[in-house]
């Protein structure tokens, strides 16, 4: 037994090294990630489809890609989908909303922030081409248009982008087509939010801002 548990503890090391976690929060992650599993060694999409913290959330299915979305495994910009992840792939994704070590460098807060606003602008750009398109867009405010319907839906998504492209193309000429909305546009846009303390993510329970699991003990 005493084997298995330093076994246990290299894995974790090992783990920690790549997503930047520390073997603590490791640990609670550990532990998430087997209630979601049901105690298995991966993750399906079903896993996540089922939990009820997420009924409710207007953008369930886009939190779930987002799990299974290539690009969040941090190793190349590959655009796919993975059947199921395990616990290290599972690592790399919450690993996008560590929060900044206390005597980080101002350098190192704005990669982690690029990092977090990066991982939002994808799971807006489904297809992953490098821009946020109005169809994008529309689909996504549709997907969840239930109580205001799809004609209020599609004219707020029209509008809503106009004004994105009016604020951030303001020197288009009248015959220019919008494309849609590029990561740097994207970073202009949420320049004025702070995401450090405000892009908590909470529906997998995990508190992460201190990445435990269960209601906030603190
Ligand atoms: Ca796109």
């Amino acid at each position: 037994q005493q084997q298995q548990q330093q076994q246990q503890r290299r894995h974790y090391e090992e783990l920690a090294h790549k997503s930047g976690f520390s073997t603590e929060q490791i640990k609670n992650l550990h532990k998430r990630f087997r209630q979601l599993s049901g105690n298995k060694e991966t993750i399906s999409r079903a896993n996540l489809d089922s939990i009820p913290a997420l009924a409710n959330n207007p953008i369930k299915k886009q939190i779930i890609d987002a799990f299974f979305d290539k690009r969040n495994q941090r190793q190349d910009d590959e655009v796919g989908s993975l059947e199921e992840i395990g616990l290290e792939q599972f690592l790399m994704v919450m690993s996008h909303f560590r929060p900044p070590a206390h005597k980080s460098g101002e350098e190192e807060r704005q990669a982690a922030r690029r990092q977090k606003l990066r991982f939002l602008f994808n799971m807006h750009d489904t297809d992953g081409d490098g821009i946020i398109t109005l169809v994008e867009y529309r689909k996504e405010l549709l997907s969840k248009s239930g109580a205001i319907g799809h004609q209020a839906a599609k004219a707020i998504a029209d509008a809503a982008m106009l004004e994105v492209a009016s604020t951030n193309a303001p020197h288009m000429a009248p015959d220019d087509f919008y494309e849609g909305i590029t990561f740097e546009h994207f970073q202009q846009i949420l320049k004025g939010l702070e995401m450090e303390s405000r892009m908590h993510i909470r529906f997998l329970d995990v508190d992460t801002t201190t990445m435990r699991c269960g209601k906030a003990t603190s």
